[in-house]
């Protein structure tokens, strides 16, 4: 895991700025301009795992394909990782060794999709997908998601957990007493959200959950309005972090709520992470970051804590960022 948190600093964006009449803004806010351009195509997600999933959402953004293509082939580079512990079926299982997965994806017309508590399958992003596509629903769960991936074509994976997960599952149970953990490390999500050359915008989220979660258990990420939101008229969002703690705020409808009365991207995750130190008396044992794009191209990222990073493409450049974070002590 520590891998992910190796990010480069961009020092040439490290400085705070500000903008025409706009408070100041974090020094993570690389990319907020000053002139109106429209910058599209463009792809954001969370981690250090962003990068090669930018790099495949960027081949389909800049052939001038859909948004809601790149996100979907984004984050399936990471799902088929076996090496990632967070996201797909390599990642750290439930307290009682079950890899459980949840996923959802939302176009620019407000259609979406999610599956939860999905075992066995390679990529939940692509069963979300058919579910928005294929059915009258939103949401399908466990045996029942599971059989509507067979019945439509996925198939069912052998991956079983590797002997490195194995020793972390049993090396937890020991020192934890089987009991679920509030860990600032024990996730990190993929989340995207894009905007394609004609202007429209998707989202994607997908992840194996916090590690060691209670059997059963449902975060943010699949929860269309938690994990990941989209509306072509403003902007998208998409979180990270510890699930309960997001959706106890709405986080990423709330971000595009703002959006829509007048934050930008940045404040507007701002906001939302400062709505949750509000709320939440504990804040400060667990990790939330989300990122933001609205429909010119400006972008924003804001974590509770540090160690937050994100990889944006856009110019024809994939570069990994640190997020500005609430807690500096
Ligand atoms: C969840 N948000 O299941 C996810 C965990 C995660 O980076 O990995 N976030 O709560």
């Amino acid at each position: 895991m520590t891998s992910r948190r190796d990010f480069i600093k961009k020092s040439a964006f490290a400085s705070a700025f500000v903008i025409g009449g706009l408070p100041k803004l974090g020094k993570s806010e690389p990319l907020t301009r000053s002139n109106d351009a429209v910058r599209k195509p463009i792809v954001l997600s969370t981690w250090t795992h962003g990068k090669p999933a930018n790099d495949a959402a960027w081949k389909i953004l800049s052939a001038g394909g859909r948004a809601l293509d790149a996100v979907e082939q984004g984050v399936m580079v990471v799902e088929a990782d076996p090496t990632n512990l967070s996201v797909g079926l390599g990642g750290y299982p439930d307290r009682d060794g079950h890899v459980t997965l949840d996923a959802c994806i939302m176009d620019e017309k407000g259609n979406c999709g999610s599956v939860a508590f999905l075992e066995h399958i390679l990529h939940p992003v692509s069963v979300a997908r058919m579910v928005m596509e294929k059915t009258p629903h939103v949401m399908l769960v466990g045996e029942g998601a599971y059989q509507f991936a067979l019945a439509n074509g996925f198939k069912k994976s052998s991956q079983e957990m590797t002997a490195e997960v194995k020793e972390a599952w049993q090396k937890w149970q020991t020192a934890n007493n089987y009991q679920p953990t509030i860990d600032k490390n024990n996730h990190d999500t993929i989340g995207m959200v894009a905007m394609d050359t004609n202007g429209d915008l998707s989202g994607s989220c997908t992840t194996s959950g916090v590690a060691w979660k209670m059997h059963g258990r449902v975060g943010d990420s699949p929860i269309i309005g938690d994990g990941l939101y989209v509306d072509n008229e403003v902007g998208a969002a998409c979180a990270t972090g510890l699930g309960e703690s997001v959706i106890k705020i709405c986080g990423t409808h709330l971000i595009v709520e703002l959006m829509r009365n007048g934050k930008t991207p940045q404040q507007a995750c701002e906001e939302a992470i400062q709505r949750i130190a509000k709320k939440q008396s504990n804040y400060k044992t667990f990790q939330v970051g989300f990122l933001a794009l609205n429909k010119n191209g400006d972008v924003g990222a804001y974590s509770i804590g540090k160690d937050f990073n994100y990889a944006l493409a856009v110019n024809g450049e994939n570069k990994l960022y640190d997020s500005d974070y609430l807690v500096k002590e």
